[in-house]
């Protein structure tokens, strides 16, 4: 079976319940559409975890794209010794959640971080999946902003797939593409219904970032979509 989750945000612990909820083997695949990091604790551990499986897939978020610009602010061996300099100010990262992400990276240790940075410096920024009853998915971060008809995906900027908006109840590629499956957006802001669901637009969009790091108010929690069945499992 083939699954996708979404905006981790360093819940390791909503993970790994999740996996052993959907009784996850190594004959199945999931795909993590972004924003493992950042906010929750332990998003090296997460990172650590999927490096070590190959069934296991990540899309760059938008999180994943501050954390490779402004890691280099925070540990100096990047620069010095790996030739990775800082675009970002740290202020900016660490104002969307990078300081939790940072004390994750100095648990895991030095030789983990470069690791873990090479690794997400890998992430593509959207990936095709198709299930073998022939239905097509592009897995993307945030969505497709400044769509066009003809447009080719490597044509996108990386800041229309990981950050900027769009209408969720639009259609996108629909002679390409089955599904368009988006996290970024928590589904709690489309819809507030509680606790938060994955949410189905009106066209071929779904978004399936049901908040795992929100609690409280919001009622946020983890979800994983499995693409074979539509199944939805929450956490
Ligand atoms: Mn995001």
């Amino acid at each position: 079976m083939k699954y996708t989750m979404s905006d981790l945000h360093g819940r390791y612990d909503k993970y790994t319940i999740m996996l052993n909820k959907i009784n996850f083997t190594e004959d199945d695949e999931l795909f993590l559409l972004g924003d493992v990091c950042d906010r929750g604790p332990e998003a090296a551990q997460i990172y650590l975890d999927v490096m070590n499986r190959d069934n296991i897939y990540c899309i760059m978020g938008n999180h994943e794209k501050m954390l490779l610009e402004a890691l280099p602010h925070s540990f100096g061996f990047l620069q010095k010794d790996y030739g990775y300099y800082a675009t970002l100010d740290f202020e900016i990262w660490s104002a969307c959640g990078g300081g939790s992400t940072c004390g994750s990276l100095i648990k895991a240790g030095t030789d983990k971080i470069i690791d873990i940075y090479n690794y997400i410096l890998s992430f593509p920024f959207y990936r095709v999946v198709e299930v073998e009853d022939g239905r097509k998915f592009l897995l993307v971060h945030a969505g497709l902003d400044n769509y066009e008809r003809t447009k080719r995906l490597g044509d996108y900027l990386p800041e229309e797939l990981v950050w900027y908006g769009f209408d969720h109840n639009g259609t996108y590629y629909p002679l390409l593409y089955d599904r368009i499956i988006v996290g970024h957006t928590p589904t709690f802001l489309l819809n507030p219904q509680k606790p938060a669901s994955i949410f189905y637009g009106k066209g071929n969009v779904i978004d399936i970032d049901c908040g795992a790091v929100f609690e409280g108010e919001s009622d946020g929690r983890l979800a994983c979509l499995c693409l074979d069945t539509m199944e939805e499992f929450y956490v």
